[in-house]
């Protein structure tokens, strides 16, 4: 059977338009989501909307819509932005659409069934911001400890019973030690568990923006059981027979920030065992983007709009910058200084730079076409070598969420490459030996066709262009054709050359 893999995005907010925090989160689950379609595997990539709750309904009314004119439009705004970012998701869920009001109201009953929710009354403190309830002594100054401010709530509800599920967590915690990614943030949260664990309040009297309860029309279901099932929502629940539940759930990574960590990592897979399902296979939580040193609000008038990075930089060079940039799992800051270093130094001097030199030389002193190598030397074979390397290197550091050293250690390669083309000097053997000319020459196309091949998931388009110069066929360019299997063969006709990452020059 074929290896699958299932990796989902937070659903955001549409309480506002997209910014480079939420392009950020699917872009790292675009990359994972392509590294494992090239490396053979079957995969279900989800992003979505999260459209219910206080938030949205407040969003809503200060837009003068109804809140599902609204939602229609915000979320639209995300599924534009993923067409402009090119992420190659397979689905993308709305929390308004009836296969999750179905699967919402499923949940319910297996919790309420198994006797893991019981009817109460809630009083205390909530944040809308936050969409999370607070006990007294996490508010400081009338703040949450997000900063967002909080409002007293005294209602009806219905609680799950999270506090007994204290000793379970710890122990599957224990038994799965990948489960919470990176290492520091599990420990964040085993600290927070060990804590003690408090009965959850999972339904809301007060407003009407959420999907029933069902049996009891005077409920809502509070927003984050909502939006977390849309997780076994689109793989299929609660058909848990079916071939698609069977296929993808539970899910191999759920990737957000770390914001929304312990929503994930501790109330999901309480819900989730309470509820007899498997909990998913690992969460990873990465780091939050500042600019230019400052938080990232809209009251600061500072939001990066992805958009804006696309047209100013080029997609390839935004989606490079900001997997390179920043250790995964760190918290980054943005910077035009950081991200004109990246664009002039990794990509046009680097990698466009070898790509052009070698192929435009390649054009006018053999003939446009892959030349024929010669036996290799050791400096060659030391080329390839490491070149063909880099798969086995690039599948740790991409399990292991590790972006930013897997993209390192691709830029070690061609750093080798720029020194052997000019220890090598083809323009010399030109003159002096046209047949060695021609293996050097072999020798840095193999190694460009690897280079353009394993990172297409970071920069789909311009390794695209990359390959369609090296004369590699659309059917050659997954990771089966890494090494002897497709290898380029001598003869093929190229096309002309032509430059692939520009500098950036301020205007
Ligand atoms: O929390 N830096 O949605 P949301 C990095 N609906 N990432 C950032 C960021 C920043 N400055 N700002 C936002 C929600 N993000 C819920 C999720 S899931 C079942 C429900 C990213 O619209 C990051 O992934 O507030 C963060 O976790 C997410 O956007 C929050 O998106």
């Amino acid at each position: 059977m074929d290896q699958t893999f299932y990796i989902t995005t937070p659903i955001y907010y549409v309480n506002d338009k997209p910014h480079i925090g939420h392009a950020y989160t699917t872009l790292a689950c675009d990359a994972m989501a392509r590294f494992k379609r090239l490396d053979g595997y079957r995969v279900h990539f989800l992003t979505g909307t999260d459209e219910h709750g206080q938030k949205v309904e407040k969003a809503a009314a200060d837009a003068g819509l109804a809140p599902q004119d609204f939602t229609d439009q915000v979320s639209q705004n995300f599924r534009d932005l993923a067409v402009a970012m090119n992420f190659s998701n397979d689905d993308f869920i709305r929390t308004t659409e009836a296969r999750h009001v179905t699967a919402t109201q499923a949940i319910w009953r297996r919790l309420l069934a198994a006797g893991h929710i019981y009817l109460g009354k809630y009083a205390g403190w909530y944040s809308v911001r936050d969409e999370a309830f607070f006990t007294e002594n996490e508010i400081t100054d009338g703040k949450a400890p997000s900063g967002a401010p909080v409002e007293w709530v005294e209602e009806p509800s219905y609680f799950f019973d999270l506090s007994k599920w204290q000793e379970p967590l710890l122990e599957f915690y224990a038994a799965n030690p990948d489960f919470i990614r990176p290492e520091s943030r599990r420990n964040e949260v085993i600290s927070f568990v060990k804590g003690g664990l408090r009965d959850l309040s999972v339904s809301r009297t007060s407003f009407k923006w959420g999907i029933e309860v069902p049996d009891d029309d005077q409920h809502i279901m509070y927003v984050w059981l909502d939006a977390l099932t849309n997780y076994i929502t689109a793989a299929g629940f609660p058909e848990t027979d079916s071939e698609s539940y069977q296929t993808w759930w539970p899910a191999d990574l759920h990737m957000v920030g770390k914001d929304i960590l312990r929503f994930h990592a501790v109330y999901w897979p309480a819900f989730l065992m309470a509820a007899g399902l498997a909990p998913p296979k690992r969460v990873f939580a990465h780091g939050w983007w500042t600019n230019e040193g400052e938080k990232i609000s809209k009251s600061l008038g500072n939001v990066i709009d992805p958009y804006q990075l696309i047209e100013t930089y080029g997609l390839e060079q935004t989606r490079y910058f900001l997997l390179r940039e920043v250790p995964f799992g760190n918290d980054g800051d943005f910077s035009v200084r950081s991200m004109v270093h990246r664009m002039n130094g990794d990509l046009a001097n680097d990698l466009g730079n070898l790509a052009q030199r070698v192929l435009s030389f390649v054009a006018k002193h053999a003939g446009g076409a892959v030349p024929a190598p010669g036996d290799l030397t050791q400096p060659d074979h030391a080329m390839l070598a490491a070149a063909e390397g880099l798969l086995a290197r690039l599948r740790y550091h991409y399990d292991a969420q590790a972006f930013h050293r897997a993209l390192e250690e691709t830029w070690e390669v061609v750093g080798a490459a720029n020194r052997y083309v000019d220890e090598q000097a083809p323009w010399t053997l030109r003159k002096t030996d046209p047949a060695r000319m021609a293996t050097v020459l072999y020798t840095l196309m193999e190694t460009l066709r690897h280079l353009a091949i394993l990172t297409q998931p970071v920069m789909p388009t311009a390794m695209g262009q990359m390959l369609d110069q090296l004369g590699v066929d659309a059917v050659a360019r997954d990771f089966t054709a890494l090494g002897a299997a497709g290898a380029l063969a001598a003869g093929t006709a190229l096309p002309a050359p032509a430059g692939i990452f520009p500098r950036f020059v301020e205007g």
